[in-house]
Formats: structure tokens, sequence, C-alpha cells
């Protein structure tokens, strides 16, 4: 019996393709074929405002295609050296199959291959899994005796490289915290970002309500503040209050960061990191804000430190391109206690196995999980199950609006249907 179910996830094909993200930009697409006729398929996110030490996602160069991005060799990587070497494993075998295309691969960032090669392989070999075993993808990666939906961290006002406006910090966020289930935060989260359109209408004029990349709106404010106040207006607009809609910001500072003279401009100024800290903090007190991401550039691991010294007790210090998933980061965060959460996405570190530690190691340290989507998405809802099985706080994935969006928070609406009344909601221990 046992042969007969390990013969029946045998891999039988490996199938890559170019196809389009959310920005239109070419992305690699893999099937994975089982022996048992099960399929999984994995597609590639691509970020804006990439942290210099994520894993390198490879490009063509070819100017005449796609104007250089077409991801042509990476499907072929995937068509050829990569499928020739996963065909005929247990598709079960996730982290041996993760193991041979990284020493496949043999450089430190996965420039050889290319990390959207190998990740594209490495999500469809997950699902294709637990497709045969006949289980969802969460309860696959990680069978737990219950489950807890994330806070959705719906993106709902879009700055930084997001978006053509002149906003310094490049997300703010709602967090429904206080609703009572996943669907009710979705609800929630959705009427206030209607709201919001409302009170940008009346405030900027129709052309306010142009939506960034991820679907938040792009209006034609200037000042951190300005954004935050409309933000407070819509959440009351629409019959909440603080206590039930907390605000994050993503910070994203890196885009703002001059590393000649070590200064970050925002909101018309010229700050260095101990005066940008002082601006964050007035923030905090004036607004309020519970998560704060990417306050500082990618490697000033000290001023993160300090930050979270200062003020981890009230609210999350989140680490995005600081950290990259990256589990030699991590340790290295850990030692300087620079965060007390992280940023979680599978294309900066480049295979599913990777990411499962680098979460391990961040949740045994103590820190919260939030698991990202990228600027440029996908159809793929892969992260919706990431995120439920590993406890992770928050999910991070954009406005209540756009497809490549609302696939994944119409994912966890699905399972925490399937969950039914043993569904657990990660907000309760927020509140
Ligand atoms: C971020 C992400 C996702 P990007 O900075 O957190 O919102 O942006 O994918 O452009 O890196
Ligand atoms: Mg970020």
């Amino acid at each position: 019996m046992t042969s007969k179910i390990s013969g029946g996830s045998e891999i039988t094909d490996v199938k890559a393709r170019q196809v389009l993200d959310s920005r239109g930009n070419p992305t690699v697409e893999v099937d994975v074929w089982t022996r048992d006729r099960s399929m999984g398929r994995g597609t590639v996110p691509s970020g804006a405002s990439t942290g210099i030490h994520e894993a390198l996602e490879l490009r063509d160069g070819d100017m005449k295609r796609f104007h250089g991005k077409g991801v042509l060799k990476a499907v072929s990587n995937v068509n050829n050296r990569i499928r020739s070497r996963v065909m005929g494993k247990d598709a079960r075998a996730q982290r041996e199959i993760d193991g041979l295309m990284i020493a496949l691969d043999g450089t430190s960032n996965k420039k050889r291959l290319g990390a959207n090669a190998i990740l594209g392989v490495s999500m469809a070999v997950a699902k294709v899994a637990a497709s045969s075993q006949g289980k969802s993808v969460y309860k696959y990666l990680r069978d737990l005796p219950s489950y807890k939906l994330p806070v959705p961290m719906m993106n709902v006002i879009n700055g930084g490289k997001h978006a053509g406006n002149k906003l310094a910090v490049q997300e703010f966020q709602i967090e429904p915290v206080g609703a009572s289930s996943c669907s009710e935060a979705i609800r929630i989260g959705d009427e206030v970002y209607h709201s919001l359109g409302s009170v940008l209408k009346a405030e900027y004029g129709p052309g306010a309500i142009n939506v960034g990349d991820e679907g938040g709106y792009a209006p034609p404010i200037e000042m951190t503040g300005d954004a935050l106040e409309a933000i407070l207006q819509a959440i009351s607009d629409a019959g909440y209050d603080e206590s039930i809609v907390h605000v994050g910001i993503d910070a994203a500072s890196s885009s703002f960061y001059n590393g000649k003279d070590s200064t970050y401009q925002i909101d018309e100024k010229k700050l260095n990191s101990g005066e940008l800290e002082d601006y964050y903090e007035e923030l905090v007190k004036t607004y309020p804000i519970r998560t704060l991401e990417d306050p500082f550039d990618e490697d000033d691991f000290d001023s993160f430190a300090q930050i979270t010294r200062k003020l981890g007790n009230r609210i999350k210090i989140i680490g995005d391109d600081l950290y990259v998933t990256n589990p030699e980061r991590i340790k290295r965060g850990l030692q300087k206690k620079a965060t007390n959460a992280i940023l979680i996405k599978l294309n900066q570190i480049g295979s599913v196995t990777e990411t499962l530690d680098a979460i391990k190691m961040s949740r045994e340290a103590g820190l919260d999980i939030v698991v990202s989507h990228r600027s440029g998405e996908t159809e793929d809802t892969f992260i919706s199950h990431l995120a439920m099985s590993q406890e992770s706080l928050f999910i991070k994935t954009g406005a209540p609006a756009r497809g490549e969006r609302t696939a994944k928070y119409n994912e966890l609406l699905r399972i925490e249907e399937e969950l039914g009344s043993s569904a657990l909601f990660m907000g309760s221990t927020l509140k």
C-alpha cells in the first residue's frame, strides 16, 4: 500500500512557461505532474522595491523582447536542467528536491538558474504533493491540531515605488484586528477601503481614486500625515474606530535613503537616522500606527535595534528588505534584537524549504510572522496557504481590489469555510 502511494506521487513531468504578472511583466510559471495525474502549478511574483540582498530574479536582457524583461532563460533552465534532475523524485520530498536545485545552481544568490526558476518548481512541487495526497496545501505544509487565520494587512494607499505620486512612504495599511473572524476582517477592510475612496475623491478630486501597483489608491498626496488623516476619516465614516481597525505603514525607506550623505528624504525634509527615528516616534504618538515596516535602510541593523528598543513594546517593527527571508541575515538581526517581527517573501530567498526554515528560526526566536505578496503578483494563492500553515499573524497582500490581490483574500475565505467552526482568527491575539 505504502509503495503504491509513493508511486502515485512520483514526478512524471515538469513544464515551465513564460506568463505575465500583474504589472504586465513576464514571469515564470511551472506545472509539475505526478504519476497519479495530480498537477501543481507555481507562478512566481516579482518585487519593485527589491532588497539588494534578495536572491536573483533571472531576466533575459534581450531588449527586443519585453524591454529586456523576458524570462525565457529561466523557463529553459526549468525545462532542461532542473526537469531532468527532478523527474522520478517523490513530490513529497520537498527538502531533497529544493536542495538538489540549490546545489545545481551552486551560487549564493541563485544567479545561475534564477530564483524565479527554482521557486516556480519548488511551489509547484509542494502543491502537487498536497493534491496527490488529497490535502489542502496549508494542511500538507504543516499538520496542526487547529488553524488560525491571519489578520489581513490591507494596503489602501500606495506611494513610493508603487505609485506615481510623491508620498515617500510606500504603503499605508489597515488591519481589522477587532473582527471576530478573517472573513469579517475582510468585510471591514473592504468597507473602509471604499469609504476611503469617497474621502479621497471629496478631498483631492476624482483622479485621487486611481490605484497603484497593489490596488491601493494613489492620490496626489505628498505628506505622510495627510494620507493617515484620510485613512482615519475613512475608518470612522465606515462606522469603526481605532480599537477595531489598526493602521500600519511600510516605509520601505531604502527607496528614499541617500547613501552618499546617509539621509532620508521624506515630507519635504532631509533627515539623518536619529531625526528619522524622532519622526517615527512622533507619528506613532499622533496616529494609531501599530506596525512599522522597514523604517531604516536595509543595512542599518543598529537603527532598527534602536527603534525596536524604543517602540517595540507598543508596536511591531517589521524587517523586510533588512532580512530578505534569508536565515543568515535573520541570525544577524536576532543577535542585535533588530526587530520584533519579520516579513516573509518566498521569492526573496527562492525556495519553499528555505522559506520554511527562515520562518521556523524566526518563530522560535519570538518574532511575529507576516507572510507577504510582492508588488508584481499573479493569480497564485500559495501565500494564503503558507500564512495559514505558519501561524502568520498577518497576511500582507494588498488592497481588497485587483484580481491578483483578491485571489489571496478569496482563498482565505474558502479556507475559513473549509475549517468551519474550528477556524480561529489571529486578530483575537492583537486586540
Ligand atoms: C514590500 C513589497 C510588497 P515589493 O516592500 O513589502 O508590498 O513591495 O514587492 O515592491 O518589494
Ligand atoms: Mg516592504
